[in-house]
């Protein structure tokens, strides 16, 4: 009897016991790397979806230890965020504390299914002992700026030494628009307040005042997503358009370096272009318009310069600094309405209101730059602020929202130039000849392109440019459980505290806003700040992706007090080799690792710049979730096939409670108080069906399969055998757990193969025959070169395959067993390390070797053979070598030419003699 319970516990405390999975830096061995993206420790413990990219990585970190390598293989937690937040503000509890709980629970799942993570090295990202070097990194951002001739990040002193000797008008570093211009000798005598407030425009951290969305109620800044309609989709409150004060992260700078890096990744084309696009780099010019009697510019950004004889208005975002200024006196009243309706509007929502148009007169004009012919301006919210210049010349002949725009407000006077048709011309930048436009006249696009940049660089008003998409990133929240900035302020200027220690949360009584509006840490008070400076303290604290743009290093090193990681330990480990988790984090956590990476290259602490070589996006699992069918108004529910008959709400029910689809009404009524009275229509059978769909695995769907059960039930290792065997890793598949039962009685034949009646271990000590060693060879090659494409679902078949051919075979000899359980223990480490002891070995299987495939067994001989009936020759039929007499008879039989000379009698008699002939005595 396979007893997968009491193997699994013994192998299991075997492992921790023994330190089995301990890794060290080994100058003598080849160094592997994989990692999976930790998980965010959530109340509700592990679905059967969360474990499926670990055991990817799991089997593959095992494949590679066979090999000979070196392995990596750590796992943590990204523990601090919101959920636990609001957890905390609903129940008092303290949010460290539902962590520890949490992260407790999880363990013990992860436990359960027998991973090689070497636990020694656990983080987690909310441990002082962690974000000390969160704080550490982000004091680096801040001390540095972004040479734009070097392309790299350099250290704010050299800035400082450059200002002292010849100010800025020369230096090529990224900067924050507004920055002044000034000579050496202002700087100088410039005030200690005023430099910094200039350094705060080249730190690759900085503070600034930035647009974000503002919902007062909640006294907190909403990202997109969490706004609707203009109003908080938690609690339907007001939200507004603000400008706040803001730490943001220069990632801008990196914008080119992001974007070629992706060259080099192997990784799925599809996230490498969600993060081209969000990098959306334009290449086109900024051209200079000056507003007629005020003395103003307005610069816009075209990807068209080429355009610019069509030009027949200008639209300024509703946001743009200069909206005010030059609005004449009769049209401030609309403008300042308009604007102040536009405020209550998210961007997300302004860009996807393709139809509605809606805009305003500024009453004042421009100058054309080439023509002097006079523009109107106005302003429109179809122009995004943080875009481009935020400011737009308006083509209609060649934009379609501008045309859209121009109809819509009638503006006058419409250049169509002759043959461009709008439709077609709208947003390409294919050659389209420009007539009737002066000196662009028969110039293909790009050569007017050319022509017109020339031409306004020399008049100084404009010059070739580049945008990207990309914002800096916001880098401030304010919540409590993050990690806080070692930042203070003096004079309402920011500096960092000078120490390297960690600056911890300080415990503070409630988890919410101030009634001012300011965000938790602010109630906390002078003392409970361990370090308090200054005037105050900063209130922010980091968002989530903190602590997991770096995590990956710290693993290296992770109980090192002196040092974020030590060189020596990441100059043996390097890059992750393989990185496996979610597709959704194509954006947010693996564009902000590459940054922090690149940053951390240039300042020479890490000799590579890009974080994860190769990564696979696991897909989701699906869960299988059941509906009942409940009257409106009435405690009486209708089974779904006689549901049609009445009017119901669809409510999901637990899926524990239904077998296949069959409500278990005794249960249902215990599930939920309101439930104990309910009534039933049922079906003509006597029974409640519920309908069905598929759909994400989650709490809120009560759809979930947790592998506390299946582990109890099946045992870790066929749970393991199975999450692979379910489909492609990277494809979506919805969860069954009917199949596990498949999988679960390979396992018991591969015990039964070697073990007696009595359930004690039997294996043949007799050399294996060709073909016992053709097949475990051509399995040992199937395997590796699938494990190599990361095909993980078809090595479990070929594994299976290889298991009935050796019980058909009953080859249970030792040679042939020892082989097939190190192939085996990469997916099932459990089974195969006891099989391993009973084998004899002393050591761990995984301190052994994967198998060699000796291609002398691969070979296929054939042998042709003359087929005879009563003596005569009829024809020949070409048999493998390895055929035994048993084997060439089946072929024979089933050959089509013998069926057609047997003539349908039954021979009397088949003579086989081996390598030489077949006869057939009818
Ligand atoms: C004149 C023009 C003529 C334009 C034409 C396009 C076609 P991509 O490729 O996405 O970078 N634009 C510039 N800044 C904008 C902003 N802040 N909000 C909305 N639109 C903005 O698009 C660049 C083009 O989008 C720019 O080139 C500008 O319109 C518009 F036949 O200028 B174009």
């Amino acid at each position: 009897m396979y007893n997968f319970n009491k193997i699994e516990k013994k192998w299991q405390e075997f492992w921790r016991k023994n330190k089995t999975y301990k890794v060290f830096e080994d100058s003598k061995k080849e160094k592997f790397y994989v990692l999976d993206m930790f998980p965010y420790p959530s109340g509700s413990g592990l679905s059967v979806g969360h474990p499926l990219g670990y055991i990817a990585s799991d089997i593959y970190a095992r494949y590679k230890t066979l090999k000979g390598f070196n392995v990596l293989h750590p796992m943590g937690y990204d523990s601090f965020g919101l959920p636990t937040e609001h957890y905390a503000i609903q129940t008092g509890i303290h949010p460290a504390i539902a962590t520890f709980e949490n992260t407790k629970r999880y363990r013990i799942q992860l436990d359960k299914i027998g991973f090689s993570y070497d636990w020694d090295r656990e983080i987690q990202t909310s441990d002082p002992k962690y974000y000390k070097w969160t704080q550490w990194i982000f004091k680096q951002l801040f001390n540095s700026f972004f040479c734009k001739k070097t392309q790299k990040a350099r250290d704010i002193s050299e800035l400082t030494a450059y200002f002292i000797k010849q100010g800025n008008h020369t230096l090529d570093a990224v900067c924050s628009e507004e920055t002044p211009i000034f000579s050496a000798s202002e700087w100088q005598k410039y005030s200690e307040v005023d430099k910094q407030k200039i350094l705060l425009n080249y730190r690759l951290a900085f503070l600034s005042e930035t647009w974000v969305n503002w919902c007062e109620k909640l006294g907190t800044v909403l990202a997109n997503d969490e706004v609707k309609d203009g109003f908080s989709e938690r609690g339907s409150y007001p939200v507004e358009q603000k400008l706040m004060q803001q730490w943001s992260l220069r990632i801008t700078a990196y914008a080119d370096r992001l974007l070629d890096g992706l060259k080099v990744l192997d990784w799925s084309t599809s996230i490498k272009e969600i993060q081209r696009n969000w990098i959306g780099k334009s290449v086109g010019a900024n051209i200079l318009f000056s507003v007629l009697k005020y003395n103003k510019n307005i610069k816009v950004f075209t990807t068209r310069p080429d355009t610019i004889f069509g030009v027949n208005f200008l639209v300024l975002a509703p946001e743009h600094p200069l909206c005010n200024v030059i609005t004449i006196k009769s049209q401030k009243k609309d403008v300042k309405q308009y604007i102040d309706e536009i405020k209550l509007k998210s961007e997300k929502e302004r860009k996807s209101e393709v139809k509605k148009i809606t805009g305003v007169f500024t009453g004042s004009y421009a100058e054309h730059p080439i023509t002097s012919k006079k523009i109107p301006i106005w302003i429109g919210d179809y122009v995004v602020s943080n875009y481009g210049t935020g400011a737009i010349m308006a083509v209609p002949c060649g934009d379609q929202r501008d045309w859209n725009f121009a109809q819509h407000f009638n503006i006058k006077k419409i250049n169509v130039f002759k043959d461009v048709d709008i439709s077609e011309s709208a947003n390409e930048n294919d050659d389209i000849v420009i007539q009737n436009s002066d000196f662009l006249n028969n110039l293909s696009s790009s050569e007017a392109i050319e022509k017109v940049i020339a031409v306004l660089k020399e008049k100084g008003s404009g010059e070739r440019a580049v945008t990207y998409r990309i914002r800096d990133a916001v880098f401030s929240r304010q919540r409590y459980w993050g990690e806080p900035f070692p930042v203070y302020y003096k004079n309402e200027l920011p500096y960092l505290l000078e120490d390297n220690e960690v600056l911890e949360l300080p415990e503070i009584s409630e988890y919410l806003p101030t009634s001012s509006g300011e965000p938790p840490l602010a109630r906390a008070k002078r003392e409970q700040w361990k370090k308090f400076q200054g005037d105050r303290m900063e209130f922010n604290v980091m968002p989530g992706w903190a602590g997991s743009s770096w995590y990956f290093l710290r693993y290296m090193d992770p109980q090192n007090d002196v040092e974020f990681v030590n060189k020596q330990k990441v100059n043996y480990w390097k890059q992750v080799d393989l990185y496996i988790g979610g597709a959704e984090h194509a954006v947010g956590h693996l564009l902000y690792s590459r940054f922090w990476t690149k940053f951390l290259f240039d300042k020479g602490l890490i000799p590579f710049e890009e974080p994860f070589k190769k990564m696979i996006n696991q897909g989701m699992i699906l869960g299988r979730s059941n509906f009942v069918y409940k009257l409106k108004e009435s405690n009486t529910f209708v089974s779904f096939d006689k549901k049609d008959k009445y009017e119901t709400i669809r409510l999901h029910v637990d899926i524990n409670l239904v077998e296949n689809d069959f409500l278990n009404i005794e249960k249902f009524k215990k599930w939920r108080p309101e439930n104990s009275s309910a009534r039933f229509i049922l079906n003509n059978d006597n029974k409640y069906l519920c309908s069905y769909e598929i759909e994400k695995m989650s709490k809120s769907k009560y759809n979930i399969h947790t592998p506390d059960i299946l582990v109890e039930k099946f045992g870790a290792d066929t749970l393991r055998l199975y999450e692979m065997f379910l489909g492609p890793i990277e494809q979506f598949k919805p969860w069954d757990s009917q199949g596990i039962s498949g999988v679960h009685n390979f396992l018991k034949k591969f015990w039964k193969l070697i073990h007696n009646d009595k359930n004690e271990f039997f294996i043949s000590e007799s050399p294996p025959q060709k073909n016992e060693l053709k097949n475990i060879h051509k399995t040992i090659k199937k395997v590796e070169e699938d494990i190599q494409r990361y095909s993980f679902n078809t090595v479990v078949s070929t594994l299976m395959i290889c298991l009935n051919q050796l019980i058909e075979k009953k080859c249970n000899k030792r040679d042939i067993i020892t082989d097939f359980t190190i192939l085996l223990s990469p997916y099932t480490p459990h089974i195969a390390e006891e099989v391993w002891q009973k084998l004899g070995h002393k050591e761990s299987i995984t301190k052994s070797s994967f198998p060699k495939v000796n291609t002398k067994y691969l070979i296929d001989k054939n042998i042709t053979y003359p087929v005879s009936f009563n003596g005569k020759k009829r024809f020949t039929i070409d048999v493998s070598s390895e055929a035994s007499k048993e084997d060439i008879e089946n072929i024979i039989m089933q050959y089509e030419k013998t069926i057609q000379y047997l003539n349908g009698n039954s021979p009397k008699k088949v003579i086989i003699v081996p390598n030489k002939i077949i006869n057939f005595v009818v």
